[in-house]
């Protein structure tokens, strides 16, 4: 049946009549959404959005995520065409997924950007579905924690980065990718004690009461226990997950602003996503993604299997039957 559909199939992001279903159009062809999903502004009844955020304006180095969507949607056409491994079920044909597209917004009023981004997830969550958002700068998860919160209340933020991104900046009004946990936890967003950080390997004066598993106790103690600290933390309150693609290695993800050495590999990230199954995840996000430093593509390619492994996450604790 497969091949057949692979001769029958091209531009499913227009064409596709369900929104479930696996997809066999050709991985070199037709128009990339995530994941060969319809891309459609009607919510009804969807289970999960995907939207992208092409911002890049709150970097401290490179720049370049404003092509994040772009690369990973087009690096997860390899991904639609068999139910991904090792989850025993196949979240794209059990989910009603859409790509909801990316947000508009005025690239040279940057300070209108954070309402605009908040906006734009508050309407997706009033209308039902969560959201996986593909960054953009990590900037870009703060005004996502804000619709988030208005719904959740105060959440707990399961955070995979080489950096804690909770550095002192009091001024609300500044727009800084090294920062915002900082104001969302003083903002009452997040809730630190019942909040991870996994994979740091740089220096912070504060963690601000957020429970810390660098990358070094990953590598020595191993991905079960980690799963297993995380678990116990944050039970089954409702959580966001944020993954900065600088969590993985330098070597695993190149294509980033600012990559840090010391980092985990692909197959830890695989093992440690796969095994959180069963917690309560409400939304996430994938960021940093750079494709101009990433001459392989292996850095999309890593980003999009991640953005696959929370669709699995989301899906699997909403199982029906
Ligand atoms: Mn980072």
């Amino acid at each position: 049946m497969a091949l057949e559909d692979a001769k029958r199939e091209v531009d499913l992001a227009f064409t596709r009549a369900e929104r479930r279903g696996l997809a066999y159009e050709n991985v070199f062809g037709g128009a990339t959404s995530f994941l060969r999903r319809r891309y459609s502004k009607d919510l009804t009844g969807v289970d999960l959005a995907i939207t992208g955020v092409p911002f890049d304006q709150a970097v401290t180095n490179r720049t370049g995520t404003r092509f994040g969507p772009r690369a990973v949607r087009e690096a997860s056409a390899l991904q639609p065409c068999d139910p991904p491994y090792g989850w025993g079920y196949s979240p794209l044909e059990e989910m009603e997924i859409v790509d909801y597209g990316d947000l508009a917004f005025d690239y040279a009023k940057v300070s209108d950007f954070p309402d605009t981004l908040t906006a734009h997830i508050r309407g997706i969550l009033a209308a039902g579905p969560g959201t996986v958002t593909l960054g953009g700068d990590h900037y870009i998860t703060f005004p996502i924690l804000k619709a988030y919160a208005e719904k959740f209340g105060p959440i707990s933020l399961l955070h995979f980065d080489a950096h804690c991104d909770t550095w002192v900046d009091d001024d609300f009004t500044r727009i800084d990718h090294g920062t915002m946990f900082y104001k969302a936890i003083k903002s009452g967003i997040v809730d630190p004690k019942t909040s991870v950080h996994v994979g740091i390997r740089t220096h912070n004066d504060d963690f601000m009461g957020v429970t810390v598993i660098d990358a070094r106790e990953v590598h020595e103690t191993g991905s079960a226990a980690v799963v297993k600290i995380i678990k116990g933390i944050i039970g089954d309150r409702p959580t966001y997950l944020t993954f900065d693609i600088d969590c993985l290695d330098p070597a695993f993800a190149p294509g980033t602003g600012t990559p840090v050495w010391g980092g985990l590999a692909s197959w830890q990230v695989a093992a440690i996503l796969r095994d959180l199954a069963g917690i309560n995840m409400v939304g996430g996000d994938v960021v940093e993604v750079s494709p101009a430093y990433d001459t392989t593509g292996a850095t999309a390619i890593a980003g999009a299997h991640v953005a696959h492994e929370l669709i699995c996450l989301y899906g699997w604790t909403r199982r029906k039957g």
